[in-house]
């Protein structure tokens, strides 16, 4: 029997180690002229204690910074002689924080329940596809495609493998405090496993291969310290963690990628130095000439984005690539009312060298790339409450869905 003063001290210290976002804010800020958008673009590059969440070429769009609260009077000035409109979005970051923590901490419900209500943790999430693969064996199989920085196993899920499928390769959480993205991944093995028969029309002839966390050190880690943290974990110098979606070997590092270990896109010490971006690449290698369609799933902002991401220049085959971010756009809109903006990533966000996306349709031959930007969650950001989970995965699933039976179609 543990003696209660422990456990208390325990508990204590786990909450006391976890980083505290107390004062930091978030403001939307409305870029109205072209030197306004280039004076946030800039500012995102110089200053690596300010977190840009959302940010685009767009004018008239608003973009939405976390700033710790010693960097605030210095972003105000900033903004003011720039002639900014803006406005605080989030007055204190940590109290959404503490939001989730509370629903995380309710009693523990079965797998399948809790997809639909909680974050899970990699464990939990690797044990599911485990489970799934021991009861459908015949057509679902998992394979640990490599480790992560600290030695989490990479699984990924195969479902209807059959040699003359297209494939479809599905991941999530390259980036850690995205978690929808890995909600909305399981809720598409869910289906695709557990309620196929609502399903056969993208599997009858497609073969699916998901890696739900790309990033698992970096999930985790969000979880457990930094609720916001973005990166992998390794280290590098004095800080740690690379931005695994400036880590691939396609341009790297040559535009909107730092080479600053603290920035929050470090583009990492060389391309692929990352063990999670290796197994990514190694997996897509490996279905080369198979795999049709590489979707990442990110958040957050409602985008459908397809290559380059490194070039404003859009690439031979772009138009079979918008025609099924189109689908996927139209079934959404027409299911639940919801809007995607669809484009190549520098047309409609900004510049960023060495992602995935951009090197699965360039080295690995993928010939359909999309980064779907799943929706955030209001004024909590990337912090979207349990509750918005169920809303969430299903209205992106049938996205999923649609833009999986145009791709069934053209292959
Ligand atoms: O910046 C990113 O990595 C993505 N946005 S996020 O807010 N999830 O971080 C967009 C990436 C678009 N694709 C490329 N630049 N290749
Ligand atoms: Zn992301």
């Amino acid at each position: 029997m543990i003696p209660k003063i422990i456990i208390l001290f325990t508990v204590l210290a786990v909450v006391a180690a976890r980083r505290s976002y107390q004062g930091y804010k978030v403001y939307e800020v409305l870029q109205e002229t072209v030197n306004q958008a280039k004076f946030l673009h800039q500012l995102e590059q110089s200053n690596d204690s300010i977190d840009f969440w959302h940010l685009s070429k767009q004018l008239n769009d608003r973009a939405r910074v976390m700033v710790p609260p010693g960097a605030q009077p210095a972003f105000i000035a900033d903004l003011m002689r720039n002639g900014f409109q803006f406005s605080v979005l989030i007055d204190n970051v940590e109290s959404t924080i503490q939001n989730n923590a509370a629903v995380a901490s309710r009693k523990p419900i079965p797998i399948e329940n809790s997809i639909l209500h909680k974050y899970l943790r990699h464990s939990d999430i690797n044990s599911y596809l485990d489970e799934l693969a021991n009861k459908y064996a015949s057509h679902v199989s998992v394979v640990e495609i490599g480790k992560s920085y600290e030695g989490r196993p990479l699984k990924t899920i195969t479902i209807n493998e059959n040699a003359n499928n297209p494939v479809i390769l599905l991941d999530a959480g390259i980036h850690a405090r995205e978690w929808i993205a890995p909600a909305t991944a399981l809720y598409a093995i869910n289906q695709l496993v557990e309620h196929a028969t609502n399903n056969k029309n993208v599997l009858s002839n497609l073969t699916w291969v998901i890696l739900p966390v790309v990033n698992p050190d970096g999930y985790e880690y969000s979880h457990e310290q930094e609720r916001l943290w973005r990166k992998t974990r390794k280290p590098s110098g004095r800080c740690s963690g690379t931005d695994g979606n400036r880590n691939f070997d396609f341009h790297w590092g040559e535009v909107g990628a730092s080479s600053s270990a603290c920035s929050e896109t470090y583009r990492g010490d060389t391309a692929f130095s990352e063990p999670e971006t290796q197994a990514v690449r190694d997996a897509l290698l490996k279905l080369k000439g198979r795999c049709k369609f590489y979707l990442t799933l990110h958040s957050y902002g409602n985008y459908l984005l397809y290559p380059w991401g490194w070039t404003r220049t859009l690439p031979d085959g772009w138009r079979e690539i918008d025609e099924v971010a189109q689908a996927g756009a139209a079934a959404i809109k027409k299911a639940t009312g919801s809007r995607y903006t669809v484009g190549s990533s520098t047309n409609v966000l900004y510049a960023a060298a060495g992602g995935s996306d951009d090197w699965a349709f360039a080295e690995a031959k993928v010939p359909i790339s999309i980064i779907m930007e799943l929706p955030g969650g209001g004024s909590q950001g990337f912090n979207p409450p349990a509750s918005a989970i169920e809303r969430s995965v299903k209205e992106s699933w049938i996205g999923i869905k649609a833009m999986a039976l145009k791709v069934a179609q053209k292959y």
